[in-house]
């Protein structure tokens, strides 16, 4: 059974933690789009790990990890991440780890370009994590970009890079910020890359081997559907398709090896960075920020945090083909008295029950509420879904209704182990 993962809100639903838990019965896990803007948690047997660009399956001793074609790689982040988490015990083989040589590079001009960017806009800015996503994926669609096969050929790539510095190097200029020479670039790229070289390969035909063997192959999504390049809040969205179909483009595996989408979302709604959230609530954010909960796994950033958006969710649903939810965070919601769930959209006096397409219709999105008794109880020591309280597990029984996939898993806390299979 190979299944994708995928976030059905705006990131950061908990994906991580549900990969580690189905890794267990998983041979490979393939990570492919976006980069180390990605923060994933696990937390696994007490330990807490923050993964960027390394798939989560890194942390288990016997698993492949894939990093494919469609992920941009940021060499220096990569090997930085890498030290981190070998420092926490865990070894990083070429055995064990597979980088795409058709992943696009990140370098240290983009993440100045990403910020640059972010200074032009001003007010409007995206609120990006300025790990350099938004120029390197932009360089890849201008027919500019490098892959790690290129770096391969340092000649090629010095050459590469002195042409895309002349128009890089003025936009910094502009905005009194860093420039570089060919030089500087790749001093500081090589001497990362030279320790990931012994795992770049063609990583297509490893894949389609496992698939062939019939491998368990497991696909960790990044980011979340409201941030996909055509499915999001345009222009407040990341630059990857994170929907499920990014999980094939970004690896070389076809439609046709897919048997399962799980999609990933919280028991209430987050987003961090800029654009709309209908249902974002100070006071559910005020009270989650005063238990420490909810701040960028990369930034640190406050996240916003909202009532349940079925509308959303329905969409996600939808163009990620979902067949199994896994809802994470119910505990989050334990302490509430009641709880608001976001039927569909009133804008201008039309009903909306999926996300409009037009930036002026999402400002004037007022939600419209369905309220549901709380349960007031602690779920966090539930071993099984049967112990859920009566109304958590009313409350799941209408999420599905509403979004029109049936709820296969429930998290009632960070650990590996407080998973609930419904
Ligand atoms: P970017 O950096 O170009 O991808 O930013 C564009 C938008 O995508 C959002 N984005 C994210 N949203 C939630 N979580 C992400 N990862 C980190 C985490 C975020 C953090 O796990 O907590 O630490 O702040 C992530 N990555 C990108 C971003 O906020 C912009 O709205
Ligand atoms: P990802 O980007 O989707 O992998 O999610 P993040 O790791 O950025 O953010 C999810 C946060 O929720 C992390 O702090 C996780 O440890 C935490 N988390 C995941 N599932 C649960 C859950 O069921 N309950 C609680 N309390 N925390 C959870
Ligand atoms: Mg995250």
């Amino acid at each position: 059974m190979n299944t994708i993962v995928t976030g059905l809100q705006w990131g950061d639903e908990g994906k991580g933690k549900i990969v580690d838990y189905l890794t267990e019965e998983a041979d490979v896990v393939v990570r492919g789009q976006g980069g180390n803007n990605a923060g994933h948690t696990v937390i696994a047997k007490g330990t807490k790990y923050i993964l960027n660009l390394l798939p989560s399956g890194i942390l288990w001793d016997d698993k492949l990890n894939v990093i494919g074609n469609g992920v941009v790689v940021d060499p220096v982040g990569l090997v930085a991440e890498i030290g981190r988490i070998e420092a926490q015990g865990v070894s990083i083989t070429p055995d064990k780890l597979l980088i795409s040589d058709r992943a696009h590079v990140v370098l240290p001009f983009h993440k100045e370009l990403d910020a640059a960017r972010e200074l032009a806009l001003g007010d409007q800015k995206i609120g990006t994590t300025k790990r350099g996503i938004g120029p390197t994926y932009a360089d890849k669609i201008n027919r500019c970009g490098l892959r790690m096969a290129d770096l391969l050929n340092k000649e090629f790539t010095t050459a590469q890079i002195a042409r895309r510095l002349v128009d890089a190097n003025e936009v910094l200029a502009k905005h009194d910020l860093p420039t570089f020479t060919a030089e500087q670039v790749i001093a500081e790229v090589y001497e990362a890359f030279e320790r990931l070289r012994p795992h770049v390969t063609n990583t297509i035909p490893a894949l389609h081997k496992a698939w062939k063997d019939d491998k368990v192959l497991l696909f960790e999504g990044a980011q979340g559907t409201l941030l996909d390049i055509d499915f999001g809040t345009y222009p407040f969205v990341t630059s990857s398709n994170t929907t499920a179909g990014g999980s094939c483009t970004g690896t070389g595996m076809p439609p046709t090896a897919i048997d399962r989408v799980i999609g990933v979302c919280k028991a209430y709604t987050t987003r961090v960075g800029s654009g709309p959230f209908p249902t974002g609530d100070e006071g559910l954010s005020q009270y989650l920020h005063d238990l420490g909960r909810e701040f960028g796994a990369v930034t640190g950033r406050p996240r916003g945090c909202g009532w349940l958006d079925t509308v959303l969710l329905r969409f996600a649903c939808m163009v990620n083909g979902v067949t199994d939810l896994a809802v994470t965070n119910v505990d989050g919601l334990d302490a509430y008295d009641t709880l608001q769930i976001c039927t569909h959209y009133d804008v201008d006096g039309e009903r909306h029950d999926l996300p409009p397409a037009c930036r002026a219709a999402w400002d004037k999105a007022v939600p419209v509420y369905e309220t549901l008794p709380g349960w007031k109880t602690d779920t966090t020591g539930c071993t099984e879904y049967d112990q859920l309280p009566d109304n958590a597990k009313a409350y799941l029984k209408r999420f599905a209704e509403l979004c029109g996939a049936p709820v296969s898993f429930v998290g009632v806390g960070p650990d590996r182990d407080q998973t609930l299979v419904a």
